[in-house]
């Protein structure tokens, strides 16, 4: 079902929600080899699978209400195609939230990347970019967390989470978030990062002052 059911309209009397995303577990790291392109793709290293500033705080966490049905329009960036890059091989970005709609993988490398993602096991889109330079679209219409890969490069990991209403922020690194013009009422809040999974909690918005929330991500 294509995710159409957000009504946009002037919303009066609004509230907003704000806070903070922190994580106190360990930090796992991942140890990447590539095995092949390794001019294009680098070499050995550890990356964190959590990104935290000081005081525990997350960044790149995504913060979404899941039940939003009417209120303030959608931002001008969704108003055009959203892009997910190869680009060394890395994904540029490696997490973000997108309208439900058109999505256009670029590969930016002289290298063969397969791009290949999946809503849970279900594969959502799975394309061979042989040529840098190249740009395909494809769509992802339904609301839901996409993780995309690459089958020519096991490291290749990006989060892409598709929304249908534009109440969304994504925490920058003082782990901080601010989603604006809630029009009063009763939601549920979903706070995600990969490693950690989601958070779910119900948060009512009252018009006039913001709702002030610290979330804390825990392993799953
Ligand atoms: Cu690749």
């Amino acid at each position: 079902m294509p995710a159409s059911a957000y009504e946009e309209g002037s919303v009066t009397g609004s509230g907003s929600i704000e806070g903070q995303i922190i994580y106190k577990g360990p930090v796992q790291t991942r140890k990447i080899i590539p095995n092949k392109d390794v001019e294009v793709c680098g070499g050995i290293r550890e990356e964190p699978l959590i990104r935290l500033g000081a005081n525990q705080v997350v960044e790149n966490a995504v913060v979404y209400l899941a039940d939003a049905t009417k209120g303030k329009a959608w931002p001008a960036e969704t108003k055009k195609p959203a892009e997910l890059n190869n680009l060394k091989c890395r994904f540029v970005p490696d997490v973000q939230v997108i309208r439900a709609g058109p999505l256009v993988v670029i590969n930016s490398d002289p290298v063969l990347h397969n791009t290949h993602g999946h809503y849970g096991q279900r594969t959502a889109f799975n394309m061979a970019l042989p040529n840098q330079g190249q740009r395909i679209p494809t769509e992802l219409t339904r609301a839901g967390t996409v993780r995309v890969d690459c089958d020519a490069h096991g490291w290749m990991e990006a989060w892409i989470y598709v929304v249908d209403n534009p109440y969304y922020a994504i925490t920058s690194a003082d782990g901080k978030f601010q989603i604006t013009d809630v029009p009063p009422g009763t939601y549920t809040l979903v706070a995600v990062q990969a490693l950690t999974g989601p958070n779910q909690q119900t948060v009512s918005v009252a018009g006039g002052k913001p709702t002030n929330l610290t979330i804390e991500l825990k392993k799953q």
